[in-house]
């Protein structure tokens, strides 16, 4: 087929933002500071060792790096905690119906997260094998907003950068999308996620004949 879907995890498929808060708010408990919802924000899409660093930094505490591996493992410990009573209720609204319609019409798509937990995710909510490639945290060296899980997917789904359309939810996920010559579709707040191509709250939203119009546009790209 002519275009090519890639899809963010957190955010867009399930919310798994809100265990990532939990995982780290425990944290900044055991170091007596205060962890906000707002705080949460700034670790969306970010990769794991960037978030512990930000996190560290709203606590304004300094340590080893011993003791930040540690931090890590305890913390994404206390997150699988969460991650293993997940399943397929916790699937966002729309996500059915666009992955159907995608099926449909034979276009296939593939996973971009940042999350080196992606395949147990997708497996807990039921979803593991529909996605023709997955590239999560494991597959990349570097994290959003460098483009490479986009870059790394469109090579597993054989398409071109041009052809392939993906869905963030966050800044980070927007800015490597764009920077990969990829169409960008924000999912969520419009102005956080300005800098997207198109803007949509959720997946509910996507108009139905949105992928056919991208299709449209896409074929005079070689
Ligand atoms: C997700 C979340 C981030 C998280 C990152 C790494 O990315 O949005 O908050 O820090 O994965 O997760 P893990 O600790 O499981 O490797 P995405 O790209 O799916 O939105
Ligand atoms: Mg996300």
């Amino acid at each position: 087929n002519t275009i090519g879907v890639i899809f963010d995890l957190d955010g867009v498929i399930v919310d798994t933002a809100k265990y990532h808060y939990l995982a780290w708010k425990k944290l900044a408990d055991t170091l007596s500071f205060e962890f906000t919802e707002a705080h949460n924000e700034l670790l969306k899409g970010v990769s794991r060792v960037r978030s512990l660093e930000i996190l560290l930094n709203i606590g304004n505490v300094s340590i080893s790096e011993e003791k930040k591996q540690a931090f890590l493992t305890s913390k994404n410990e206390d997150y699988l905690g969460y991650i293993q009573k997940m399943n397929a209720d916790e699937i966002l609204p729309g996500v059915h119906d666009l992955l159907g319609k995608l099926d449909r019409a034979g276009i296939k798509y593939a996973l971009g997260s940042a999350s080196k937990n992606a395949p147990l995710i997708l497996k807990q909510v039921g979803l593991l094998e529909r996605f023709e490639a997955i590239v999560d945290g494991n597959d990349v060296t570097k994290a959003k907003p460098d483009p490479e899980v986009f870059l790394i997917a469109a090579k597993k789904l054989n398409l071109s950068s041009e052809k392939c359309i993906v869905f963030e939810d966050a800044i980070a996920g927007i800015e490597a999308a764009n920077k990969a010559n990829m169409v960008s579709v924000g999912i969520g707040d419009k102005d956080t996620l300005s800098e997207a191509d198109f803007n949509f709250n959720d997946l509910t939203e996507i108009p139905d004949n949105f992928i056919e119009e991208l299709i449209k546009e896409t074929e005079n790209i070689e």
